[in-house]
This record gives C-alpha cells, structure tokens and sequence, in this order.
C-alpha cells in the first residue's frame, strides 16, 4: 500500500531551494489559488480577496490578552505526560507531568509527587495514551481527567481543581493497560481499561512460553479510590474501548482473537471481534462470588467457553482498532484498522444479544468503507462521524444514519467529504464529541507525521495537531500545530465545565503527609523557621515570601539524609517559587500557599546554595541561601 502524501525516499530539505519552496506553497491552497488567479486579477479583486482571506482567519484567532473557549487535555504519549492547550488558539497553557520525571515542577523529585507515584517512583517513563474526563449523566463534570500508561501497565488521576495528578495505580495480572474510557451514566464510578498484552495469570513464572496459557484482561478501577474494583478474562486481547449512555454496556476491540504471538499470527484470521462487557451483571457475579482473586483482584471469567452471561463476541473484519460510542447513545463504532470499513453495532440491539434472542452479526447496522486503515471516530451534534483514515491521511466525514441506510439496501451516499490532513492521523476527537454535550464546532486531527510542513529541526521531526473547523457543510482545515511526541489522543471541554483553583488551600491532601511531618515535629508550617534533627536526619522547615526564603543558611553534618520543606505564604495569584539545592539534583516547584518537599543525602562536605528557579520578583536572583555541610 503507497501513500500519496507520505514518499517514503528520504527527502532532503533545503529551505533557499525554489522547488521545495514551491512545493510547499502548494500545500497552502491560499497561496495556491492566488498564486494561479493573480494574472487575470485586478488589484481591487486583489485587495478584495485578501480582505476576505484575513476576515476568515480573524475567525479562529484568539488575540493577545482573549481567552479560548476550550480546554484541550493531550496525552503526551511516550513523553509521559499530559499537556493543557487552549481551542482554537491552539497554544500551550500547561503541562501536567504524570508518568514522567519533570524539573520545573519537581515531578518524580518532591516526597509528594513520590507519594503520588508510589512503587512507580522506580519508573522514569510512561506512555501516556487516553485522557478521558469523569462525567455526570453522560456530561463532564469538570473533576478528574484519567490517563492509562501503556509501558507500566498504570492508570492515573489528575484532579482538574489543582491541575496534578494526584493518584496512580499499578494495575496486577494486566499487561500494557492501552484504551481508557469513563463510565459516563449515571456517573462515573468507574474507570475501564484494556489489558493490551497477553500474559500467564498468574504472571509469576510458573509458566512461560505457554500462549495457550496466557489471557488478557478487562479492568474496572473505582474511580474515587483508584483501586482495582474487579477484572475480566477475555478470549482474545483487547486494544481500545468506549462505554454507553445507559451505564451497562462497555465494547472494547480485540485485534489478536487469534493470540498470536508474532505478526504473522496475529493477522491471519479474517475476522476478529468486538467483546462486549455487561457491567450490573459483572457486578453481580462478583457479589454471588463467582470469582478467584489473583494478587488481591476479584477476577470473572468472561471467555466464551466459560458459559456465562457476562461477555459477548461480535465478530468484526480483522484487527479493529478504535471504539468510539456516538454521543446519541445509539450506536458503538469499530474502525477496521486493516478493513477499509467500520462496524457500527446497534446498543439498541445488545440486550437481545445478551438474552440470546438474536445473533452477534445481527447487532451490525451498518459497515461503511471509508478508505485505507480507519482509527478512530468522532462525532458531532447533527448526526456526523468523521474517521481518521491512517493510511490514505484524511479525515472521512459521513453520515450515521445514511451509512445504516446503504446497509439495507439503499444505494445512498453516505460519504459526506474527504479531507486530506498532514499527515497519518491516529485520533482525533471534538469538541466535547464523547458525551451527550458534543457540539459539533471544531476537530482535531492527531497526525503522526509533519514532514514539509514545519522548519526542519533534525531527524526527528515535529508532529502535528491539526484544527479542523466542522461547524458548516464543510470541514476546513485551520490551524496546523506542531507538538513533541506524541499528539497521541485527546480530549476538549468546554471552558464552563472548568474551575481550576488559583492558589492552593492550606488543607489540601495533595501535601497533608508533610503537614502531618511537620506537626509531629511540633512545626508550625506558616510562621515557623526550624531545624529538627533525628539521629542523621534532618528536617528543615522554611517560609518563602518573594524574594527571600525564611532560613539565609543551615547547617548539616556530611551524610545526614536532609528533608528541606518549604512552604509559600504568598498569596498573589502567580507567584511561584522554586527551591534548587545547586549539584544535588534537587529541584521543585511552591506555588502561592502550598508546601512542597524534597529529601537528599548531603554527601558533599562545602558550601552549597540553595535557590529559587521560578522567576518571581526583581531580587529573584537574590533568593537564595547556603547549606553548609560539615565533614564526617
Ligand atoms: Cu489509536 Cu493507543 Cu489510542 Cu494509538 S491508540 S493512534
Ligand atoms: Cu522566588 Cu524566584
């Protein structure tokens, strides 16, 4: 299979070379169309079509000091984290770090965002792939947004009051957790996962290379404690997953039914399937006790051959990777991946599946073609999907009701339009598209590839997330956005459904370990300026207040394992400070009124300085202090 847009040859860029510059501006259909009509033109036609031009970008602009209207959550893929931008600005507003390790905030190097990680603190990386937030009645609540790690087999909350994670589990028996999706009705209780890989269960060496063996499983984590609530084996592996409008039904796409071990197996049948999880019967099985606990998780058996009543197969063409559920809460879509169509499954029709009254085929309503290796689908309010299609790099815009129509026989069009993206799209997603709120103004297109269309910056080259205007008839490309690995999925809510904090709460659980350190100190964290020293442990408490830390110096002996906590009595919204402990590794972020803090060895007898890395006055230069460390 070629690609038109991707050449495979290697291309060499030169910026001050005519025909690759011609070739660029051909991408522009601005220039593009311009550039053919300027001869017959006169100067007023001119002037008229680039008035018209400019007023048409004015459109999406959001001018120094305007606010935009969403907040777009990115997974960052293998960069670990998660990152804020603003719709349709498209510009950076933060970066979250969940699964990564992060300097300017201290991510993986404070005792709190350590606590956070847990067991997980041993693990620098992630690959951060779906960011869903929690919902009420199938609307975000603007609480959690939730994230899975693919390469530790996690699952993350970040609260959207403060902006952090503030909860990561490691998921057991599992392998790879890869799709995430919320219970969207009537709340969301929990959080599902896909289990990518499989594994023996238990994985614990008894058995190896058995695949017979080995199964993936389904996973429900409660979504207030973040605890694992119960687990499903499943014939097959399972890849992406999405849930219902009625709070019962969860599908998730099974590329490997063959369970495979090598390329080759695994894409050798010609269909593979769609499993279908029934949460409430799930939930009662468990209750009846009709499970076996492996690692402390209650785990059912949802394979064919166990004959129950909580799972069904619905056979799909081969490798289906995205499941994306339409916001009317009628159908359940799987993009065929390596089929050049999608199955749209009527959730309608599931309780007569599951009551055995009717076939799995026969929940299939309709299986439009769209074009070379769909992924993933979104929705707007007036009955639109729009599927990326990897290979042919477009976004294929096309009508449910119609496609469903051409299935029984109708000789309708469904395809409403093709438009090409730069390039390779994987997700894309609009605005508030996975709930009952979608609203059908602008798309992103999350493409795997830029090339030509940013300046070169070595080998490894910028991505790029792609707006999409679709609120008319016609989807306009508008805004091309380059990103760091990996514009992988996203999310975009509405900036109503937001009200993040603008400083911290003094009782906030986010640092309530150190609190409780300090107070068993007999600290006082807000006025106090202290050292405590146990055995070769010492504690240093200090106050921060632009732009002088509490404490000028302390002293420590060579070897003592020293906590610093500091604490940021300003108030001013935006006055951030920092604490660096110079050549120690050391670095974090005190934001107004929170506390933050940092253990270390002081292995190194001298004078050291401590100072603050987050610009915050005039004298932030001047922020700063002296350990001395007295040799052993
Ligand atoms: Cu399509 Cu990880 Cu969301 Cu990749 S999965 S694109
Ligand atoms: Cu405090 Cu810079």
């Amino acid at each position: 299979m070629t690609n038109k847009n991707q050449p495979t040859e290697p291309v060499e860029t030169h910026l001050d070379d005519d025909s690759s510059r011609r070739s660029f501006f051909k991408k522009s259909a601005l220039v593009g169309s311009l550039g053919v009509m300027a001869p017959t033109m006169t100067a007023a036609m001119f002037s008229q079509a680039a008035h018209a031009a400019t007023q048409e970008k004015m459109k999406y602009a959001v001018e120094p000091g305007e606010l935009d209207e969403y907040y777009g959550f990115w997974s960052g893929g293998h960069s670990g984290e998660v990152r804020i931008l603003g719709i349709p600005s498209m510009r950076e507003l933060m970066r979250i770090p969940v699964f990564n390790t992060e300097s300017a905030t201290g991510w993986n190097i404070t005792n709190e965002s350590k606590e956070v990680l847990g067991e997980g603190a041993k693990h620098p990386n992630g690959d951060a792939h779906h960011p869903h937030m929690s919902m009420q009645d199938g609307r975000y609540d603007g609480k959690y947004v939730f994230i899975n790690d693919k390469a530790n087999t996690r699952v993350a909350r970040i609260r959207c009051d403060i902006m952090k994670t503030d909860k990561i589990v490691e998921i057991p028996n599992a392998h790879a957790i890869h799709g995430l999706r919320v219970q969207k009705v009537p709340h969301t209780k929990y959080v599902f996962c896909n289990g990518e890989y499989e594994v023996p269960l238990p994985n614990d060496g008894s058995v190896l290379d058995d695949p017979s063996q080995y199964v993936s499983l389904f996973n429900a984590i409660d979504a207030e404690n973040m605890e694992v609530a119960w687990q499903v084996i499943v014939d097959g592996n399972l890849d992406n997953t999405d849930a219902d409008y009625d709070g019962r039904f969860v599908a998730s796409t099974c590329y490997n039914s063959e369970m495979g071990m090598n390329l080759g197996s695994m894409i050798s049948a010609e269909r593979d399937h769609v499993v279908v999880f029934d949460v409430p019967a799930i939930e009662k099985a468990i209750a009846a006790g009709q499970y076996k606990t492996y690692n402390g998780v209650k785990v059912v058996d949802g394979r064919k051959a166990a004959g129950t009543n909580l799972t069904r197969y619905i056979p799909v063409p081969k490798s289906p990777h995205g499941l994306n559920t339409a916001p009317d809460g009628e159908y359940f879509v799987a993009n065929g991946k390596l089929s050049p169509t999608v199955s749209v499954i009527s959730i309608k029709k599931l309780p007569d599946l599951f009551a055995d009254k009717i076939q799995p085929r026969d929940t299939i309503v309709a299986e439009p073609e769209l074009g070379l290796g769909p992924l993933h689908t979104a929705f707007d309010n007036r009955g639109n999907a729009y599927t990326t299609v990897f290979i042919d790099s477009q976004i294929v815009k096309w009508s449910v009701e119609d496609a469903i129509k051409h299935y029984n026989g109708d000789s309708v069009n469904y395809i409403r339009q093709k438009l090409d993206v730069q390039y390779q799209p994987g997700h894309n997603h609009t605005t508030m598209g996975e709930t009952r709120d979608a609203d059908g103004k602008y798309l992103i297109a999350l493409c795997k590839f830029s090339k030509d269309r940013f300046l070169p910056v070595g080998p490894l080259h910028a991505e790029n997330d792609q707006l999409i205007d679709i609120s008319g008839d016609e989807m306009k490309l508008v805004h091309d956005g380059p990103t760091f690995a990996e514009p992988h999925d996203c999310m975009i809510v509405h900036r109503s459904k937001m009200k993040p904090s603008k400083i911290w709460k003094r009782d906030d659980p986010f640092f309530a370990s150190t609190v409780a350190m300090a107070t068993k100190d007999g600290v006082t964290l807000e006025t106090d300026n202290k050292i405590i020293r146990d055995g070769n442990k010492v504690r240093v408490y200090m106050t921060s207040v632009a732009p002088t830390f509490g404490m000028e110096k302390f002293e420590v002996n060579q070897g003592d394992e020293v906590t610093v906590v500091v604490t940021n009595l300003d108030m001013i919204e935006d006055v951030s400070h920092g604490f660096v402990m110079t050549n120690h590794g050391v670095s974090m972020e005190i934001s107004p009124q929170q506390t933050s803090s940092v253990t270390f060895v002081a292995d190194k007898p001298g004078v050291h300085w401590f100072y603050c890395h987050w610009f915050c006055h005039a004298l932030h230069m001047e922020m700063r202090g002296r350990m001395l460390v007295k040799p052993a």
